[in-house]
Formats: structure tokens, C-alpha cells, sequence
């Protein structure tokens, strides 16, 4: 317990609560099932059960490991944990293969705690924060562009990120609802200026079956501490990214292993002398395909 009590908030967030939320939410952003060509169903699920029975030839696996991993699959549902599962172990994958051609600033996964309709704010602005916010004043600034350089005004940088403690607002308890998240529309520059707080490294619930699972194979529970954006134009493909702290802890060993060097940022003391650090970090946007 030790290692968690330094993150820990007032109100105990429990991972079902959590998960729970998160399939809401993912519910809600995907709308109806999406159909799939058969014939793609079939060359997909069965490269995939192949590459399973390969495993278990290959470690042969047993009836008693057969039998936890059943029990296990079984609670990931219950504790709505699928969306933070796939989001932490799989989605890296698919994410490079949707946007490896893509030219322009890179992306990385979403994660399962975006909320879209989050508080319109203007060009420079301060995310939605408690009177006591605990955390480090963050400066982030910069510029949207297209990938010819024309910069982009009236672009959309979503962003959201987790408090100082690790959590985020909507999926824990106590934290008000659009706290650290907003929609800032760049100026006739196509710049921004979002003042907020550096976010705490996040720890993947403890409590639930991705938890155990993390327990059961002795791996740590982190990710590094990061800020999530989606930042789109008109007429642009929208970028799906994170953004990390040089120097920060488990940079190296991100449990969803969504970090890339092109997405770390070098943070300074405020030149202003206000208190904190600022940073420049500019996008550039590929033109939608036709
Ligand atoms: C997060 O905050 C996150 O960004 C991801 C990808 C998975 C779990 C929690
Ligand atoms: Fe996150």
C-alpha cells in the first residue's frame, strides 16, 4: 500500500466504478455496432485464434492456467475493465498501423477517459480547475499548422489530462465534472495558450482485473505522466496524441507503451518569472483525404 498513498485522493476511487465509466462512455462514442465485412471477420479472427493456439503449443499452456485465465476473462467484464484493457495493451498496435503513413505531428492512443463536449474556451485560457487545484502551474502554448506551414485558425486543441494525484475527472470520485478538460479554438495565428496544472503519473486501479493481472505477473502499474489532445481543423485530419514531461518516471517502461521520443516535452522555468514552467509545442496537420 505504500507506494499508492502518495497518489491517493479523499474519496476512494474503486476500479469498477471506474470502468464502468469508461464503457459508458465508449458506448456512447461508438453509437451503434459498427458491421464488418464477413469474409475480413474471418481472415481477422482466425489469424488471431491461430496466433493464440501458437502460444499455448508454444508455452504449453495447462488446464489450471486454462482455467484462470477463463475466471480472469470473465472479470474483466464484470469490473468494466474491457475499455481499459484493450486500451492499455492493445490499442498502441492499431494506432500505429491507422496512422503510420500519415505526415504531420504524430499521434498516439487515446486512452479509455476522453469525454468529448467538454467546455468551449478561447484562444489563451485556463482549463476548468478547483479554487485548491493542487499541482505545478503549467504553460502550454503553440501553434497549429498545416503541413505546408499555413497556420490553421479556428482549430480545435481538446485536451485533457489527471490531476496531481493521477485522476481524472468523470471517472473518479469527488473531482467536478469538466475539471483539467477543454476545447481551446486557436486564433487568426492559429495559436494557443492553455494554462494548467502538470499532471501526476497514473496508476493503472489496483483493484480490478487489469490490476491483478499486473500484480500476477509482477509488472509495475504506470504511466508516465501525461497530457492527452485531440487537435483537429477543418478540411484537416484530427491527431490523437499525448504528450509527456522530460524526465519524468516511467517514461521508459509506459505500461501502455504509448510513448514516442517526438512526443516528449522539454519544459523551462516561466520566462515571465511567474511560478512554474512553460513550453512550446507546435502540430501540423495532414489535409483529409479525399
Ligand atoms: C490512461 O490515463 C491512459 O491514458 C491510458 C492509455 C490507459 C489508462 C489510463
Ligand atoms: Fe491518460
Amino acid at each position: 500500500m505504500t507506494q499508492q498513498l502518495e497518489h491517493e485522493t479523499a474519496a476512494d476511487p474503486r476500479a469498477a466504478d471506474s470502468g464502468a465509466n469508461a464503457t459508458q462512455v465508449f458506448r456512447n462514442k461508438q453509437g451503434q455496432a459498427t458491421s464488418v465485412d464477413p469474409q475480413r471477420v474471418d481472415e481477422v479472427a482466425t489469424a488471431a485464434l491461430e496466433a493464440l493456439w501458437g502460444v499455448i503449443r508454444e508455452k504449453q499452456v495447462t488446464y489450471a492456467e486454462y482455467d484462470a485465465l477463463k475466471s480472469w476473462l470473465i472479470s474483466v467484464g464484470e469490473d468494466g475493465e474491457w475499455p481499459l484493457f484493450l486500451d492499455v495493451w492493445i490499442e498502441h498496435e492499431i494506432e500505429q498501423v491507422a496512422n503510420a503513413a500519415r505526415p504531420g505531428s504524430k499521434g498516439t492512443i487515446e486512452g479509455p477517459y476522453y469525454v468529448p463536449g467538454a467546455p468551449e474556451l478561447a484562444a489563451e485560457a485556463t482549463l476548468p480547475m478547483r479554487d485548491d487545484e493542487v499541482g505545478r502551474p503549467f504553460l502550454f502554448q503553440g501553434q497549429v499548422r498545416s503541413v505546408d506551414g499555413t497556420p490553421l485558425a479556428g482549430a480545435t486543441v481538446d485536451i485533457w489530462h489527471a490531476d496531481d494525484a493521477g485522476y481524472y475527472a468523470q471517472f473518479a470520485p469527488g473531482i467536478p465534472e469538466w475539471n483539467l478538460r477543454g476545447r481551446i479554438t486557436t486564433d487568426a495565428e492559429g495559436r494557443f495558450k492553455i494554462h494548467t496544472i502538470q499532471p501526476a503519473p497514473y496508476q493503472i486501479p489496483t483493484d480490478g482485473s487489469c490490476g491483478k493481472l499486473i500484480a500476477a505477473a509482477d509488472w509495475h502499474a504506470w504511466r508516465p505522466a501525461h497530457l492527452h489532445l485531440k487537435v483537429s481543423a477543418p478540411g484537416h485530419e484530427l491527431v490523437t496524441t499525448q504528450l509527456y514531461f522530460d524526465g519524468g518516471q516511467y517514461l521508459d517502461t509506459d505500461i501502455a507503451s504509448a510513448v514516442k521520443p517526438e512526443l516528449v516535452l522539454q519544459p523551462t522555468p516561466r520566462a515571465d518569472g511567474a511560478e512554474g514552467e512553460e513550453v512550446t509545442y507546435d502540430f501540423e496537420l495532414a489535409p483529409a483525404q479525399a
